[in-house]
């Protein structure tokens, strides 16, 4: 449920039990995820080692979560405002690793975000408008995430804390100011946690991104990253050239449902420049 300072706490159902890792993790360079099912040994006072873990649907380094189904990522048209990079990044990663991306975009009471929500619902994702302030959208996506297990993902400030505690006030999860001078939040969520909804619904609360953080990239093969923009599919092979990379071919399938409108600008700079990042990853780093 929760991983700190050495510690992974382990719901059995009936308690929290506080395990250390054996040191077999460390050797085999193996580190629990939040979000892993695992076997333990329980000592019986609250405490307990950490054995073995089971085989993960999915695993993400950021957010560090593992079996996560849906893949909540929050956006803002207010402060905060969202980068779309940051938005496409992550949901790629998704599509890549048996997860579905959903887009909730935020403060709705301050700006509807009208061109984002405009690109996401029409590049096929379920897009979902929200305000943890007025509660307006908040029971649209209670529904959409019942009985799954998700993780809350987006930029710091965004109100990912906000719109859990919207979903059960009970929480009373911390929330920080956003830095009106800066444009960006602070930093409030220090660590990965998983709560469970009333619903059914099990949330992983997660640290915000920073803005500044565009240039990291997980390593993955530029080959594959076409396929993990899914309003791209329909297009990829009906480029004139066979392996088309999409960035400058001439009779580019994708590059013309750009052109017409069929595919949003935002997101094909986004594919772009993630392609020109994963291109770089010399060979000797892929393994
Ligand atoms: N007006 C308005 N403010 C909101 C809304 N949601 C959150 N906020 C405010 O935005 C600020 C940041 O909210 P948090 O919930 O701490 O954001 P976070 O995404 O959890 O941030 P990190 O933990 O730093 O990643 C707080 O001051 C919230 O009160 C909203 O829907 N409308
Ligand atoms: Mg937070
Ligand atoms: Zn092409």
């Amino acid at each position: 449920m929760k991983a700190l300072s050495g510690f992974y706490y382990v719901d059995t159902g009936a308690a929290l039990v506080t395990c250390r890792a054996r040191g077999k993790f460390r050797h085999n360079k193996q580190t629990p995820l939040v979000g892993d099912r695992v076997a333990f040994t329980d000592l019986g006072d609250g405490t307990g080692a950490l054995d073995d873990i089971l085989p993960r649907r999915n695993e993400f380094y950021r957010p560090a979560v593992s079996n996560i189904e849906l893949l909540v990522v929050i956006a803002s048209g207010a402060i905060p405002v969202t980068d779309p990079f940051l938005i496409d990044r992550v949901v790629s990663i998704a599509e890549s690793r048996d997860c579905e991306p959903i887009i909730c975009i935020n403060k709705c009471d301050l700006d509807a975000a009208e061109e984002l929500y405009r690109t996401y619902q029409g590049a096929g994702f379920t897009t979902i408008r929200v305000s943890a302030e007025t509660g307006e959208g908040i029971d649209l996506l209670r529904q959409t995430i019942a009985g799954k297990t998700c993780a809350f993902t987006g930029n710091s400030g965004v109100g990912k804390s906000s719109i859990l505690n919207a979903l059960e006030p009970a929480f009373g999860l911390q929330t920080g100011e956003v830095s009106e001078k800066l444009g960006r939040g602070r930093h409030t969520t220090r660590h990965v946690e998983l709560f469970r909804l009333s619903n059914g619904a099990v949330v992983a609360d997660t640290p915000g991104f920073s803005s500044f953080d565009t240039e990291w990239e997980e390593i993955r093969r530029p080959e594959e990253l076409p396929a993990t923009f899914r309003e791209f599919r329909p297009y990829l092979d009906q480029c004139r050239f066979q392996g088309c990379a999409h960035v400058k071919e001439k009779g580019c399938a994708v590059r013309k449902a750009m052109r017409e409108g069929r595919i949003a600008s935002s997101r094909y700079e986004s594919y772009v420049r993630l392609y020109e990042q994963a291109k770089e990853v010399p060979e000797w780093e892929r393994k």
